[in-house]
């Protein structure tokens, strides 16, 4: 329903005009990066992931982005900012793989991080997120929230407070990072729903479909600062879930290349009257969160001078849809994204 409450209040009145980027260098993919699922890593692949998250806690800001007071902040802020035009649109998968991608280019240029973005590889936890092996306090990101506020209370980021949120708005004090893990909702990350998507054959209908079982199976069933759209990315698990979600796309892009390495649509603004269904497009029941644990809607609307699209002769998302990244990586379009194995991602899953 946050997805709803996001997009009842997106209202665009004009379509700004585009200038050039820098495209993407025309450097060769080598090596891949090989992203493996969480579950698959040893130890010390965690404890090196783990830490390099917080390396970049512990790294100053320094791109000037309101109220982002270390490096993981600023990769919050960049999702934050542009929220409104990055759900509920034919950007969504492309602008979120790109937002990983920098993670990952994050973790790697500037915390010495030797490996790939892992993922959670959730059907494996649908249904059961509470007893799932990324909640270890010892090798993964801590556990559940608990008592009134919904703190989490043991891992690695029990400390780790975080100004950015609820939705648009700062918290001042902090707060520290809250779950509320559901596993009625996290159902919604089960295979069957994978399935429902891998199905379709265009990305008009893969879209909308991810963006609803899988995508809200994660964050409702993890809960608190993951159910926030805007302000999601403050829960380092943040990702892994995404990053699974891009792993969703280039399966089902792997089954046709020629089509799919193209294959881009969808609105570039958020229909303001969306109502998220309760089932997936085979009649699979999706399982919200309940109302009271998203973020207070007045929190949810974009402010003032918040980004348009751009980059499109008009108002469906093409591939030369622009994807700003803000300075923490260079801008790029929805083109330079459609290959995972391309110049600028070299990438690949196992
Ligand atoms: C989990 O979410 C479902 C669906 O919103 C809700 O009915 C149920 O009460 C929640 N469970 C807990 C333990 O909060
Ligand atoms: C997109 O623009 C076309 C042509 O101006 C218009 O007919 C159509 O309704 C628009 N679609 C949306 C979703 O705004
Ligand atoms: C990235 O795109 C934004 C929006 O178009 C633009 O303002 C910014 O200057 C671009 N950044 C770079 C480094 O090109
Ligand atoms: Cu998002």
């Amino acid at each position: 329903m946050h997805f709803l409450t996001v997009s009842l209040v997106v209202l665009w009145t004009s379509i700004v005009s585009a200038h050039s980027i820098p495209r993407a260098s025309a450097a060769k993919c080598g090596k891949k990066l090989q992203r493996k699922p969480w579950h698959t890593l040893s130890t010390k692949e965690k404890k090196d992931y783990i830490n390099a998250e917080l390396c970049l806690i512990s790294k100053p800001a320094r791109l000037g982005l309101p109220d982002a007071t270390n490096r993981f902040e600023e990769l919050q802020q960049i999702h934050r900012i542009p929220a409104s035009i990055s759900h509920n649109v034919g950007a969504f998968l492309p602008y979120h793989r790109l937002h990983m991608h920098a993670h990952e280019r994050a973790l790697r240029e500037e915390c010495g991080y030797k490996g790939a973005q892992p993922y959670w590889d959730e059907p494996r936890d649908a249904g059961k997120f509470s007893k799932s092996v990324v909640f270890d306090p010892v090798t993964g990101f801590g556990g559940d929230g608990t008592g009134p506020d919904r703190c989490i209370t043991n891992g690695p980021f029990a400390q780790y407070k975080n100004g950015l949120g609820p939705g648009y708005s700062i918290s001042n004090p902090k707060r520290c990072i809250h779950r509320v893990v559901n596993d009625t909702v996290s159902l919604a990350s089960g295979q069957a729903y994978v399935n429902t998507c891998m199905k379709i054959k265009y990305y008009i209908d893969f879209w909308p479909c991810v963006e609803l079982a899988p995508h809200i199976g994660g964050h409702g069933g993890v809960g608190g600062k993951m159910l926030d759209p805007i302000s999601s990315p403050g829960d380092p698990l943040f990702y892994l879930h995404h990053t699974w979600l891009d792993k969703l796309w280039w399966d089902w892009q792997a089954c046709d290349l020629p089509a799919r390495l193209r294959d881009i649509s969808g609105p570039n603004v958020a229909d303001p009257l969306f109502v998220p269904p309760n089932v997936d497009p085979a009649g699979l029941p999706v399982f919200f969160p309940a109302l009271e644990t998203f973020p207070p809607v007045d929190t949810l609307i974009p402010p003032p001078g918040s980004p348009l699209p751009e980059g499109d002769p008009g108002n469906v998302t093409t591939l030369s849809h622009k994807l700003n990244m803000f300075g923490v990586i260079p801008n790029a379009t929805i083109r330079d994204v459609m290959d995972i194995g391309g110049p600028l991602l070299c990438y690949e899953y196992l």
